[in-house]
């Protein structure tokens, strides 16, 4: 990483600031500062305002925000200095004004070792921000420049969105801090055509959005887990009446109906399929899904990407989303008719079933973890709720679901993907709602293993819960991972079998255990359990290798399907 590079991703976040509507900065003296203070001084849409005292700065830009209602960026070195914004910054979030934090701070090798003007300034204004972003530092590649200019976008927008108000963003920057030479010309291309922002935003007022006609043409969908059941349902509706395909998660609550493409995890390893669908529009709802495949189609589309989202959530690791909405679909794209593609619509269809038949003949009738999961989806009651743990079981309900008029309410902690906690969450979700119906854990070892207390509510909160538990001894979904290959550590250290027998735990904590061993055992150990009032632990004992393999053999079936529907 150069000076160049440095400057490089400051110019594009400047020039993004500017394509927002940025038009006021401050500036205060200093050496750690001089890349930001060098690149807004030679952005020529924003004037540049310079102060001695960061104390006046803050509450210069804070006076011209008030005034415009425009976001007003100020910059300051490294120490103190950023110390003397808080009370602008303060006073910027209770006077609900935009402003914009952007402080120059030692890179991490230079914190904590004694170098010169270096304090923690990570947080430094605590919750009188909306927001703090950490920005690091790294090479001007490509994906770092969009980054930048979404990291731009976000600052920007989440200042002057809901209560105005302050937000901080951090910059570490290694020296050399000044240019040996001009910046390469020409400008970098990551900017989106014309002048627009690279993300634009919408709170979801009436009409549609700025500069939007309806979308039209070779649209889909992507629905990932919502907490708005009334919403998935109409979503659904919305899909199959304009002839868009639906790709949702079971998190969303959206995978019902005559549009939902269930499997487009495995449609979309077939490099063919992917590449001969890429839509013209990408509708956004609700959290990203896990899938892997389905991410990595997104991020490589070029394609207009639109994510509606009420609390305006920003899921978008691979900077490609181009237009937020902070509204559920339906305020702007509900009752519209779109003119869609009728063959393309009916492409994704024909090939979702076929991969359908592909796995259903892979499958078949031997107790397995896709199996488990495809079959409770089939199982359950419409008022039932499947509560999924982290790891394995959430991938293969995305997977491997079906997609069914009326089927269970899905439910899984993947805010932060952690396996721990899954137990008593499951347990909290039937305490909150065991009047509407029963609550069913899927979970591996490992997860229930970590939350193995949480087994107690079961005794002393008196909830029946039926736990079906995959237990493979140890994290299955390592053996998906290139770490699978480092031999000497890998099973102890990364996989961490621990050969626990869980009819002991079963009977510590006062559950019943039973063992199934073939599908029809474990539709009547479900049913059973669902109808009896006791938690009950239902074994499913599998084998990792042959998980890994099996997942193998339905991906190779699912291709070979989708090659005869092309041909
Ligand atoms: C709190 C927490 N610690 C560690 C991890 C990393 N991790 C992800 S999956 C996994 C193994 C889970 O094993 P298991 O529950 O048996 O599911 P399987 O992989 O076998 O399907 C671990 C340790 C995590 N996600 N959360
Ligand atoms: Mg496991």
């Amino acid at each position: 990483m150069t000076a160049t590079d440095t400057y490089l991703l400051l110019r594009a976040f400047c020039d993004e600031l500017a394509r927002c509507g940025m038009e006021d900065a401050c500036t205060a003296p200093g050496s750690r500062c001089t890349p930001i203070v060098l690149s807004l001084v030679r952005e020529e849409r924003i004037r540049c305002w310079s102060h001695i005292d960061e104390r006046c700065a803050g509450f210069f830009a804070l006076g011209a925000g008030k005034r415009s209602g425009r976001p007003v960026a100020v910059t300051c070195t490294s120490g103190t200095a950023a110390a003397n914004l808080a009370q602008a910054v303060i006073e910027a979030r209770h006077a609900r004004v935009p402003l914009i934090v952007l402080t120059a701070d030692r890179p991490p090798e230079l914190r904590e070792v004694g170098a010169g003007q270096t304090i923690d300034q990570l947080k430094i204004y605590g919750d009188a921000v909306k927001w703090f972003f950490e920005v690091g530092v790294g090479d001007a590649t490509p994906a770092a420049l969009r980054f930048v200019r979404t990291l731009a976008c976000r600052a920007y927008w989440t200042a002057v969105e809901g209560p105005p108000g302050p937000v901080h963003l951090n910059f570490p920057l290694r020296e050399p801090l000044v240019l040996d030479r001009p910046l390469p010309l020409p400008d970098d291309d990551t900017g989106r055509a014309g002048a627009r922002p690279y993300v634009t935003f919408d709170s979801g007022g009436p009409g549609a959005p700025a500069g939007g006609a309806p979308p039209s043409g070779r649209i889909v969908i992507v629905a990932g887990s919502d907490r708005d059941a009334a919403s998935a349902r109409e979503l659904a509706r919305f899909a199959a009446r304009t002839r868009i395909p639906l790709l949702a998660d079971p998190l969303s609550g959206a995978r019902r109906g005559e549009a939902a493409v269930a499997h487009y995890d495995l449609l979309l390893r077939d490099p063919e399929f992917a590449a001969a669908h890429q839509p013209q529009v990408v509708i956004r709802t609700g959290d990203l899904p896990t899938s892997k495949p389905l991410r990595a189609w997104l991020a490589g589309l070029e394609t207009a990407q639109i994510a509606f989202d009420p609390d305006g959530a920003w899921h978008d690791p691979d900077a490609v989303v181009g237009m937020r909405i902070r509204a559920p679909y339906r305020a702007l794209l509900g009752d519209q008719e779109l003119r869609t593609d009728g063959d393309w619509f009916a492409s994704w269809c024909a090939a979702d079933e076929a991969v359908a038949g592909a796995i259903e003949r892979t499958l078949g009738d031997e107790l397995s973890e896709p199996l488990v999961a495809r079959s409770l989806g089939k199982w359950l009651a419409p008022n039932a709720t499947l509560f999924v743990a982290s790891s394995m079981p959430v991938r293969d309900v995305e997977e491997f679901f079906a997609a069914r008029e009326e089927g269970p309410r899905v439910m899984s902690n993947r805010g932060a993907n952690g396996i721990d906690g899954t137990v008593s969450s499951a347990f909290g979700a039937l305490a909150a709602a065991a009047d509407e119906g029963p609550v069913v854990l899927l979970i591996g070892d490992v997860a229930l293993a970590h939350d193995i207390g949480g087994l107690l509510a079961a005794s002393r909160l008196r909830l029946a819960l039926t736990i079906v538990l995959l237990n493979n001894d140890g994290g299955g979904i390592f053996h998906f991972l290139p770490v699978a290959g480092e031999a000497d550590a890998f099973e102890e250290h990364v996989a961490t079998p621990h050969g626990l027998d869980f009819s002991r735990a079963a009977s510590l904590y006062g559950c019943a255990f039973v063992r199934a061993e073939t599908v029809d055992a474990l539709r009547s150990a479900v049913e059973t359990s669902l109808a009896g009032n006791a938690t009950t632990i239902i074994e499913v004992r599998t084998d990792r290798e042959e998980n890994l393999a099996l997942h193998r053999r339905v991906a190779d079936a699912a291709l070979a399907a989708l090659r005869t529907v092309a041909g």
